[in-house]
Parts: C-alpha cells; structure tokens; sequence
C-alpha cells in the first residue's frame, strides 16, 4: 500500500485535509496520468433503442480545490509538477493527487532539505536569475516555499511586475556559500523592483533613481498577504517604505542594498 492509499484509510474529514487522497482516490490510480481503465463492471444496460452508448466520462481527479494552476488541486502547481516530475527530481504528475514529499529540517543557518522541490525558472510574475549558479541547482526549496513565490507572482503580475527570484537552497540544503542560512528551503532572494522593469540588478546605493519603490512595496504587502513570513531583511535605510503591522518583521542586514531575503515560518 502507498502512503496515499494508507491515508485514505482515515476518516474522510482528515483524509480531505491530506493532500494525496480524495473521494475518487480508493477507486482508481492513473499510473502514469493517463485516464484510468474503463470501468470493469458490466455494461450499462441498453435501452433497447439502438441509442450510442454515451461517452465515456472524464478523468475524475479531484484531489482538493481545483484551480487553473493547479487542475487536481493537490496544492502543487501544474508548472512545479511539470519541471520536478519531466526532470526526474520528484514523483509529481498533473492528474494525480501528490502528497507534499518536502520537510525543512534544522534551521536555516544550520539545517538541510529533504525532499525539496525545484522552482520553475519562469512562472507568472516572476522570474528566477541564477547569477553564477547552474540551472536547477540553486532553486530547491519546500513546497510552501515555492506555493509562496507563485502566489506573489500572482499577486503582483497585474501591476506588469515580474519579482527577480534568486537563490533559494541546493537540492538537499546545507551549507550553501557565500550565505550563512538558506540551509533548509525556507530562505529567498529577490530583487528590488526596478522602475525599468528591466530582468537586471539593482543595487540602491548606486542606481536609487531607477528603483521603483510603490511596486516593490507592492511586492512585499503581497508576500505578508499571502506568505507564513518569519521575517524580511533589507537596507533599511534606502527602501524607504515600511507595511503597517509588520514593522517588527522587516529588518535590517548589512549586505541587503542589492537583494533584499524573504524568510518563510517553517509550517
Ligand atoms: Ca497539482
Ligand atoms: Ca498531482
Ligand atoms: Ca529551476
Ligand atoms: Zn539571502
């Protein structure tokens, strides 16, 4: 028995709380996100009138709330189950009910990654740069880590803001020079927003004139909106803004004028 078949064991109260199972999961398992068999039962009785036979019904995949990013509402977006399940990096599939297979361990400054997924480069309102890194190896994270920057994205495409995403974690966290955390999928780099819009850096003590600072403030009510934020390190002296009640979350660190380091709450 899979974990999935095992959780739908529960009440149906908890198992719907369980990503992973769903009312139609007991009944059928698309092995490979191909429609499920017909059924083997007999045939529909014929009503004798040389009628067709009506077509079969669709692929039933309802693991959740369904969305158009994410068509089984297993709360893993059809783009992350495309990059993590065509790359081989994790067992996720579109049509399928996916249990979250990711877990910070320890802490960001000393801890690691167990199953953690890879961003897609490219999303809706975001984009991941990779500096000096190769592809796919700076950007694993947990799966609320990137449900988070998704979402963000989301949020902020409507104001033509595409958020510059860096470095996340390596795929099974740890240390990860030249930071000192980023160690267990839970920490982000971004970029300030750039009046240009330009996919470019943006350091505030060199170009202050070309920082947008209403739509990265924008950026930053999104990811208190819709985020478990720890807490957000900038240059406080030089964003210039600050999110009414989150004041205390919004914190200085040296080093922070040409990115500025999401922190998410563990789970
Ligand atoms: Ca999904
Ligand atoms: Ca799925
Ligand atoms: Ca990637
Ligand atoms: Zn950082």
């Amino acid at each position: 028995m899979t974990a999935v078949s095992l959780a739908c064991v529960v009440p149906v109260v908890a198992c719907l709380v369980l990503a992973g199972c769903g009312p139609n999961r007991s009944r059928s398992k698309p092995s490979n996100g191909s429609p499920p068999p017909p059924s083997s039962g007999p045939p529909p009785a014929s009503n004798g009138g040389g009628d067709r036979d009506p077509p079969p019904p669709p692929p039933i995949v309802d693991c959740g709330r369904r969305t158009s990013f994410d068509t089984d509402g297993d709360g893993i977006s059809d783009p992350v189950e495309r990059n993590n399940g065509s790359n081989n990096y994790a067992d996720l599939r579109t049509g399928r009910c996916d249990p979250d297979p990711s877990r910070p361990i320890g802490r960001s400054s000393g801890g690691r990654l167990e199953g953690g997924l890879n961003l897609p480069d490219r999303g809706s309102g975001y984009r991941h740069y990779l500096g000096t890194d190769a592809v796919d190896t700076d950007d694993w994270g947990t799966l609320p880590t990137l449900v988070c920057l998704e979402a963000v994205g989301r949020e902020v495409r409507g104001i033509g803001v595409s958020v510059g995403v860096g470095d996340l974690s390596l795929r099974r966290g740890g240390a990860f020079p030249p930071h000192i955390s980023h160690q267990n999928g839970l920490d982000v780099d971004l970029r300030y927003v750039r009046r240009d819009r330009r996919q470019v850096p943006l350091d505030l003590r060199f170009q202050p004139e070309a920082y947008d600072l209403a739509a990265t403030k924008a950026v930053f009510e999104a990811f208190f909106r819709v985020c478990n934020v720890d807490v957000i390190f900038v240059d406080i002296d030089r964003i210039g803004f600050t999110v009414d009640g989150q004041e205390q979350r919004i914190v200085h660190v040296g080093g922070h004028s040409n990115h500025f380091h999401v922190r998410l709450g563990g789970s």
